[in-house]
């Protein structure tokens, strides 16, 4: 429970109504009714229990950006609790143990920069951390600043409701509690909500099968096991190699070939680790003025179209060499601006592909074809191509022959059947607005987040939604968040929201709300900016796509973390344009 510290309000306006329990239960249930929002998602009214002390800020997630915005809150004096559906902290970190499972960005890069002694302490051993390493750090960094005791574990939200008369949110948790605060953030990630398509039959299947966003907690053994895995995004190409390595069998079931660079990872290190870290405050700050919010890549100047076929080339070869996927980027000025530049360095990952796997038909498959290269995420690997020459390891192409059921012992594709007795699903998430609608958001007499965002998601600067006082959403869509240095953004999120709340406390104003007119301007620029772009020419999470039924819509602000950056803090230094703040 709060302690008495945690019980203070932020404003001298804001009063705490006493409500009835079975009143209150009432009133949840008829406004979401009348809101169309889903009355099942509540839990049974005879378990509903009010905590019947307030808070602050009531906080859905608790992973990096949940945790570090619990930090804040506490050294700005307020209260505040967070919600974590797993038994542990580290969001996608926790969710994520599959085989191979590590960062995509740097190790000295990913990781909190707020606490000096923290980030000068901790030692990264591999240039990219594993999963069990990150995870450690989020524990570590968990511990170390006594998070743990303000997040209440086993614990998923349901729905939320607003009150403005009231100036509260109401939230209900799977567990049949009720939390009050006057404001509430959705920390809860952009890759949270693992997505396993409907295939027939899944049920009657009688080997294991696995999510790798739902990954269990004991290792999982495939030793002397057929496995089948099916997507090829990240999460397929960083585990293939693991699971090829044990599986007397693997088939994976490839729908759309993807493009992945070779990680060149290894042991970190020490003096560039040294030499990172005596640079650490100034490379943080630096990081800022970069589009992907990670300084050390000087900004290419050139087009890849102006230089010669051997320069290009030259290029290419010395960023393939390196390893990592902003480098190869950051090769040419235009590469995700320009098809005709894209296609140079789209060709040059192709014939690497082709030189690296041996069998041509398979290589020819796993050629990406379908769009631009950085278009999807993209990914970094280790020995994923060279997978392909073993012996126990078969490419299965579904693109034209799709999966059409699940038997009980293997996969069936319109032409084929494969006998497997391990299923993986590599197969991605609803990404970036998933959490969001899982529950029910909304605000007395007022519309649903879910009516809201029914046409694809809205919201002033990725961090609110016009409509809905008092909510912030962390990296949320229309935000820079995922094509970015994910935890830089978070810390760029959580410094505005802890910021905002501090500057509404010292005028004594409690209530905040993105006008109508700044977020659609917003949502108009982000649009704008992607279309100015090669990104909408893939199918990608990005875009919704993988979704059956979700609009097709650009989620994320391509326009880089300098632009963003400097946008946000324009908006506080004039007063928080595009706001309305009231007592
Ligand atoms: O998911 P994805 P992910 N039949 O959506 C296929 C981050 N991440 O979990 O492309 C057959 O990329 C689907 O095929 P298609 C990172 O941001 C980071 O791999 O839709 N196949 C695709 O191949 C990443 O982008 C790290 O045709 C089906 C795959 O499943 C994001 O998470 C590590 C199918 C899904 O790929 C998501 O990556 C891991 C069907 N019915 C993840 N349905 C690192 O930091 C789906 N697919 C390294």
């Amino acid at each position: 429970m709060p302690t008495a510290a945690s019980q203070r309000v932020i404003g001298p306006k804001i009063r705490r109504i006493a409500v009835h329990k079975p009143l209150f239960i009432i009133f949840c249930r008829d406004t979401l009714k009348r809101h169309n929002m889903k009355a099942t998602s509540l839990p049974p009214r005879k378990s509903q229990t009010v905590i019947d002390q307030d808070f602050d800020v009531l906080i859905v997630g608790g992973g990096v950006a949940g945790l570090y915005l619990l930090y804040r809150l506490r050294g700005l004096g307020l209260s505040a609790v967070a919600f974590e559906a797993g038994s542990s902290v580290g969001g996608t970190w926790y969710w994520n143990r599959y085989p191979g499972c590590r960062c995509d960005v740097e190790s000295l890069e990913y990781s909190y920069s707020f606490a000096t002694d923290l980030q000068q302490e901790w030692n990264w051993p591999e240039r990219y951390g594993t999963q069990p390493e990150i995870l450690k750090y989020i524990n570590h960094v968990t511990e170390r600043f006594s998070l743990r005791r303000d997040i209440r574990f086993n614990t998923r939200i349901t729905s939320a409701l607003f009150s403005r008369r009231k100036v509260l949110w109401t939230l209900c948790t799977d567990r049949g509690e009720i939390f009050r605060a006057p404001y509430c953030v959705m920390a809860t990630g952009n890759l949270s909500t693992p997505q396993t398509p409907e295939f027939p039959g899944l049920d009657r299947f009688k080997g294991d099968w696995f999510h790798t966003g739902l990954w269990p907690h004991d290792e999982v053994k495939f030793s002397g096991k057929r496995v089948g895995i099916i997507g090829t995004g990240s999460s397929g190409i960083q585990s293939i190699p693991h699971i090829a390595q044990q599986a007397s069998h693997l088939y994976v079931f490839q729908r759309t070939a993807n493009f992945s660079l070779p990680a060149r990872n290894g042991p970190l290190d020490p003096e560039i680790e040294q030499r990172h870290k005596s640079e650490y405050s100034a490379r943080r700050k630096a990081a800022f003025n970069t589009p992907f919010g990670i300084a050390g890549y000087p900004p290419p100047e050139k087009s890849a179209l102006d230089v010669s076929n051997k320069e290009r080339l030259q290029i290419y070869e010395q960023k393939w060499a390196e390893g990592g996927q902003i480098s190869f980027l950051y090769s040419f000025n235009d590469l995700l601006t320009n098809k005709a530049s894209n296609d140079t360095a789209a060709e040059f990952v192709r014939q690497k592909i082709r030189k690296t796997v041996k069998d041509p038909i398979v290589a020819e498959l796993l050629a990406p074809k379908s769009h631009p290269i950085g278009t999807k995420r993209l990914i970094l690997d280790t020995n994923y191509y060279e997978t392909y020459n073993r012996n126990n390891v078969t490419l299965v192409d579904v693109s034209n022959h799709a999966i059409e059921e699940i038997t009980p012992n293997g996969i069936r594709t319109e032409d084929c059947h494969f006998t497997v007795d391990s299923i993986v699903f590599a197969t991605g998430f609803d990404a970036m607005t998933g959490a969001i609608l899982d529950m029910d958001i909304g605000v007395e007499d007022g519309p649903s987040v879910r009516d809201v965002w029914e046409h694809g998601p809205t919201s002033y600067l990725g961090l609110t939604i016009a409509g809905f006082p008092n909510l912030f959403t962390i990296t949320g869509p229309g935000s820079p968040g995922v094509k970015s240095q994910m935890i830089l953004s978070i810390e760029q999120h959580v410094d505005f929201i802890a910021d905002c709340l501090q500057h509404l406390r010292s005028r004594d104003l409690v209530q905040i709300e993105a006008t109508v007119e700044a977020e659609e301007s917003w949502v108009k620029h982000v649009k704008d900016v992607a279309d100015s772009t090669l990104y909408p020419l893939a199918n990608s999470w990005y875009m919704g796509v993988n979704i059956p039924g979700k609009p097709k819509v650009f989620m994320p602000y391509v326009g880089g973390v300098h632009t963003y950056k400097q946008k946000c803090d324009d908006v506080v230094a004039n007063g928080y344009t595009g706001f309305i703040m009231s007592p």
